[in-house]
């Protein structure tokens, strides 16, 4: 890692506080071209951080300053265009709240008091505390939270000191409940990024799935293309949309109800026989008795339960139906919702399965990889103990680590007892519900160690933080990700790290070292040990440095086409009923309970994306606050005539436990039902050190007390709190 000389710091350091007016430095990178014309411009392939989408993309240098990010043309995911939050990414660069050095504690915990300290003395105490609570307790006892690409190096350190305690919230928080629902009917689930056929797709039907909010690169950009060809898009969501706004159909569902809709769509297309026959009889199992039990789900039987007319349910499905093979119904990503979401991912499952969509031009293709060779390590040490997550298999279909089976592990203490946490990339007291259990169980802690960019809420109450550098700084592993053409793209450092932050793999490296696990790190530096990978996969490093990507040979992604139609569950073939299911002792085919109606005069609380922000964070980012700096609630209009408010009054949610958020602004809208209320993710932030991010808008997890968990595989259900709303005084 090369270093900055001082004198280049202080000049980035000031950059960094002209920077923080976000509109100077918005003017600054619109300065005309032929300033940049007469000026050194040094451009490197990388790829994005800002969500876990990781388009390729490609870093403009100006005289040694970072300047511009955009698409790289090369790469199959950015299509040479990146997102605004993409785009704006290269604010993160100069965010003035960035941690500078490593950060010991100096008080108790939750209490901003710290002393900056070098690497050698920070690492060596975070390798300390390991050894103890490894003596003490086992190394089971030490858990590692991690989100995104950049934790590869660091869980590697976890395994070699001996833990299977690793977790993501990108499980019981994010798209478990959909990988679970598919897998239990097709053997597989949608990946990420996600097998959608968006591009070829004639009809399309997005179950929440806010496409143009939820801004995920390709999908987004597929999906524009589709709606200029006059793709059919049928939206269902409680708040009209961006793609509601561009749908032939539009339904405004009750909250919660959504399996009753999907029951009475299967009715209609199984009794007019709309269903792809021939793809049935060829892959499914348990049709019959699956055809049986929707039988009694009738447009009629919906219509109570989700508000939705019967002839408009008989007329979407009627033009799902028409445009089978090529119809997808997207399977969405952020699906833990109301606790019985892998039996809601498995009704879209089988609603595609109906259209004979999996594996099929325009509905879910089969992704394609190139065999890329794992670095050969020495094998890891087996724990004696099994991981803590979901003791006694009480979340039977969990195939991942659950986030908050960790966190009750640690409350409890049981299987056995948690004591040390490392947490790289993921603001749990964002990420997780019920922040008072994170504290908690944070309390029950010997030790905690954050790994952030900034000084975010989880890192206020670690005993030792450590500064990242960030991805334009930065190599990571390489991305290797299947998709419609098989790749890898490379990111690589763009500009040095402006003071004392270093990357992911050397402290996962330098830790190792520390703790005795050097022979884990048999490579010198990263470049090394990308080369031999590179190498491995019979590809040039240099030309992967030089393009940012390489592609492979395209491999047939449908069936048609010859892509092996193989499905890995226990039939081997797509599940209409399910026997496992079954014999676990739940329903062989998703039934629908009416979701609980809150308390009476509440609103439930929705809640989703901003184009310009990603989850928590963003805010900091100057680039992207100017152009979106806090969340409002959205009311239904009437609703808010009834109460008094008016577009623009500040007021606060009060939840079914009386916690009481920030102030936030009223968004009055026509485009809510008035039992709900919705707002972005991310904001309300209250970590002092996030000085451009304190104290703007308000957090949806704050008024998260409540969760309700997916008896199938442990997710968290978030859409299950009630709010009240009260003036700002
Ligand atoms: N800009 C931006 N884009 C992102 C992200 C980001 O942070 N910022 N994060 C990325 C990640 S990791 C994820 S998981 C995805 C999440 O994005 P999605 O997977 O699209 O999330 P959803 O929860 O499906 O969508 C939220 C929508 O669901 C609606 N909704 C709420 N309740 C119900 C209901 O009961 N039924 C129905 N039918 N609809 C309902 C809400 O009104 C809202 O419009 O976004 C990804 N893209
Ligand atoms: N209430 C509520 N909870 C949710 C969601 C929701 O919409 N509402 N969404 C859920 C979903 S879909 C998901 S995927 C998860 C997302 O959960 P998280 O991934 O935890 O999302 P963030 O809140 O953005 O936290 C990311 C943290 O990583 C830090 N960070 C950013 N870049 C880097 C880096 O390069 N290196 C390091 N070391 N740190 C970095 C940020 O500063 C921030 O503290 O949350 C889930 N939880
Ligand atoms: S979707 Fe946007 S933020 Fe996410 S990786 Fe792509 S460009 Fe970056
Ligand atoms: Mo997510």
């Amino acid at each position: 890692m090369n270093q900055l000389s001082r004198r280049r710091f202080l000049k980035i350091g000031a950059g960094s506080i002209v920077a923080s007016a976000g509109l100077r430095q918005a003017a600054r990178l619109a300065e005309p071209a032929r300033a940049a014309a007469q000026s050194v411009v040094r451009r490197v392939p990388t790829f994005c951080n800002i969500c876990f989408w990781e388009c390729g993309a490609i870093a403009s240098v100006r005289d040694g300053k970072l300047w511009k990010i955009e698409g790289n043309p090369l790469d199959p995911l950015s299509h040479g265009r990146l997102c605004p939050r993409g785009t704006g990414g290269i604010g993160a660069q100069f965010d003035p709240d960035r941690l500078r050095s490593p950060l010991i504690r100096v008080s108790h915990r939750g209490e901003d008091k710290w002393k900056a300290v070098t690497w050698e003395e920070a690492l060596n105490v975070v390798a300390e505390k390991m050894q103890k609570i490894k003596s003490d307790y086992g190394p089971e006892s030490f858990a590692l939270f991690t989100h995104s690409l950049g934790g590869r190096f660091i869980q590697h350190t976890m395994r070699a000191y001996g833990t299977e305690n690793i977790t993501e919230p990108s499980f019981a928080q994010c798209r478990g409940p959909r990988d679970v629902g598919f897998t239990l009917t097709y053997g597989d689930d949608p990946r990420s990024p996600e097998r959608t056929d968006i591009e070829n797709a004639q009809c399309i039907v997005l179950i929440g799935s806010h496409l143009g909010e939820n801004m995920h690169n390709t999908q987004v950009q597929e999906f524009a293309h589709a709606v200029g060809r006059g793709a059919s898009i049928i939206v269902v969501d409680p708040r009209f949309s961006v793609a509601a706004s561009k749908a032939k159909y539009y339904l405004p569902i009750k909250p919660g109800t959504d399996i009753a809709l999907l029951l009475a769509w299967m009715n209609v297309i199984v009794s007019e026989k709309l269903y792809d026959k021939e793809y049935i009889d060829k892959y499914g199992f348990g049709f019959d008795q699956f055809a049986q039990i929707v039988q009694p789900y009738t447009p009629e039987w919906a219509y109570p339960e989700t508000g939705i007319e019967p002839e408009t349910i008989r007329a979407t499905a009627r033009e799902m139906a028409r445009y089978r093979p090529a119809t997808l119904i997207h399977p969405g990503r952020h699906t833990n919702w109301y606790g019985d979401d892998a039996q809601r991912s498995r009704a879209i499952a089988l609603l595609n399965a109906l259209m004979g969509s999996w594996g099929r031009k325009g509905g879910l293709w089969m992704p394609a990889s190139l065999d890329i060779p794992a670095y050969p390590y020495p094998p890891y040490p087996k724990p004696a103990r099994p991981a803590a997550d979901n003791p006694g298999n009480k979340y039977p279909f969990a195939d991942q680590s659950i986030s908050t089976g960790i966190r009750d592990a640690t409350i409890s203490g049981q299987p056995y007892p948690i004591k040390g946490w490392m947490v790289y990339s993921t603001n749990l007291i964002y990420s997780l519900p019920s922040p008072p259990e994170t504290i908690r169980a944070i309390q029950n802690l010997d030790f905690l160690v954050v790994i952030d960019t900034v000084p975010s809420e989880i890192a206020g109450w670690a005993d030792v933080v450590l500064p990242e550098s960030i991805y334009l700084e930065r190599y990571d592993d390489l991305h290797t990700n299947p998709f419609k053409q098989p790749y890898i793209a490379l990111r690589q450092p763009v500009v040095d790290a402006p003071a004392d932050q270093k990357p992911n793999w050397w402290i996962a490296k330098t830790l190792a070292e520390k703790l005795g696990l050097g022979a884990y790190y048999p490579w010198k530096d990263i470049e090394e040990y990308l080369a031999w990978r590179v190498k491995a996969a019979g590809c040039s490093f240099e030309q992967l440095k030089r393009d940012g990507v390489i592609l492979g040979a395209k491999q047939p992604i449908y069936f048609d086409e010859g892509a092996a139609a193989t499905f890995d569950t226990p039939s081997k073939k797509i599940e209409f009923y399910s026997v496992q299911l079954q014999r676990a002792g739940f329903d062989p085919v998703p039934k629908y309970t009416r979701p609980d109606p809150g308390p009476p005069g509440s609103y439930r609380l929705l809640y989703g994306r901003a184009p310009m922000h990603t989850f928590s964070r963003t805010q900091t980012n100057p680039l992207l606050m100017d152009l979106e700096s806090e969340n409002s609630v959205w009311l239904n209009a009437t609703e808010a005539v009834r109460l008094g408010f008016k577009n623009g009054d500040y007021v606060r949610l009060r939840n079914q436990d009386g916690v009481l958020s920030n102030r936030i602004a009223v968004k009055a809208t026509e485009r809510i039902r008035p039992d709900c209320v919705y707002m972005v993710h991310g904001f309300g932030h209250t970590a002092k050190g996030l000085r451009g991010a304190v104290g703007k808008g308000a957090s949806d997890t704050q008024l998260m007390t409540r969760y309700k968990t997916d008896p199938l595989m442990g997710g968290t259900g978030l859409h299950v709190n009630f709010v009240t709303i009260e003036p700002e005084v």
